[in-house]
């Protein structure tokens, strides 16, 4: 397997947030025109910021960076350069994320993020023949009514989104918290997805299941624990957005060599690869695949069956 053949394969990216896509460059680049000061001396300094000890220590980080974010065109920029990528790579379908509570919280209209996301979504399917839809993420370290108050402020532009999703700090913030925003959204006809089981034990990737109702598990890792559940994911066939740069780079796992997402593959459960927060973690989805190549020997035909994973998976 190498990156050119890796490239050729086409596949879908089914867990990735937009804000993650910050390269350090660009970030720069939105302080400078934005007048804001940064902290870090330069990029190399700021890249040299980039080792965490769990979730909470990325987010604080992944946050302080989504500051820089402040304009329409700041947000097409940054969904602008990401599509690119993903051309590059051979991405034909793309389901990202955002986040609206990271920037009304400091400021930033509603329709500042989504006019500069959406448009550049349309570019990219016009232009670079990229599909895919866009999914309203809750902060869920965030109260319930607030996130209320955000799938109220999104349902104006009901068409510009497919699904709603849960991320942020897990532990502590069980899906249950969520459940009645979700059966508000899925009640408007959208779609659910949650981040469950990355940090979070197999308990909250059953509440996902049976209270939000979810279509997809974000992570889910940690199913493998649970070998009830597991069953469950095999029988209903549950895509899992897997995440192995992330995994390592948050300490979910210690080193590749232990990722359980191939042993997860050959279980029969409908797992798939994806970035997350690409700008932080080390690489694109090819760069997932390539360590998964390097560090677990993944050969050529499991690849094909993830990417196919990636295309069965897709939902918008
Ligand atoms: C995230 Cl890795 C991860 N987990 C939960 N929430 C997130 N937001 C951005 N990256
Ligand atoms: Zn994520």
């Amino acid at each position: 397997m190498n990156e050119k053949w890796l490239a050729a394969l086409p596949k879908a990216e089914l867990h990735m947030h937009l804000e993650g896509s910050l390269e350090p460059e660009l970030l720069f680049q939105l302080a400078g025109r934005n007048g804001i000061k940064l902290p870090w001396a330069d990029v190399d300094d700021l890249r040299r910021a980039y080792t965490f000890g769990n979730l909470q220590e990325f987010l604080d980080l992944y946050y302080q960076g989504a500051n820089v974010l402040r304009t329409e065109q700041d947000f097409y920029d940054l969904t602008w350069a990401y599509l690119q990528r993903c051309q590059a790579q051979g991405v034909v379908h793309v389901e990202p994320f955002y986040d609206p509570q990271t920037h009304t919280e400091r400021g930033i209209a509603f329709e500042v993020a989504l006019e500069g996301i959406t448009t550049a979504l349309r570019d990219g399917k016009e232009q670079l023949g990229i599909e895919g839809g866009l999914i309203l993420s809750f902060l869920r370290h965030l109260s319930e009514d607030d996130a209320f108050e955000t799938l109220a402020r999104a349902l104006p532009y009901r068409d510009a989104f497919f699904a709603v999703g849960l991320d942020s700090s897990e532990l502590g913030h069980p899906p249950s918290k969520f459940e009645r925003v979700f059966a508000k959204a899925r009640a408007e006809g959208l779609l659910a997805v949650a981040h469950a089981g990355e940090e979070g034990p197999p308990d909250y990737i059953w509440q996902a299941l049976d209270l939000l109702k979810v279509s997809r598990i974000d992570h889910g890792v940690r199913a493998a624990e649970d070998p009830v559940l597991i069953e469950r994911l095999i029988d209903e066939q549950i895509p899992l957005t897997v995440c192995p740069l992330s995994n390592i780079k948050l300490r979910v796992f210690d080193d590749m060599r232990d990722h359980n997402i191939l042993s997860l593959l050959e279980q029969g459960v409908n797992v798939t690869v994806n970035s997350d927060d690409p700008a932080y973690f080390g690489g694109y989805v090819n760069e997932n695949f390539m360590a998964l190549h390097e560090s677990l020997r993944m050969t050529e035909s499991q690849a094909k069956r993830l990417a196919q994973n990636s295309l069965d998976a897709r939902l918008a």
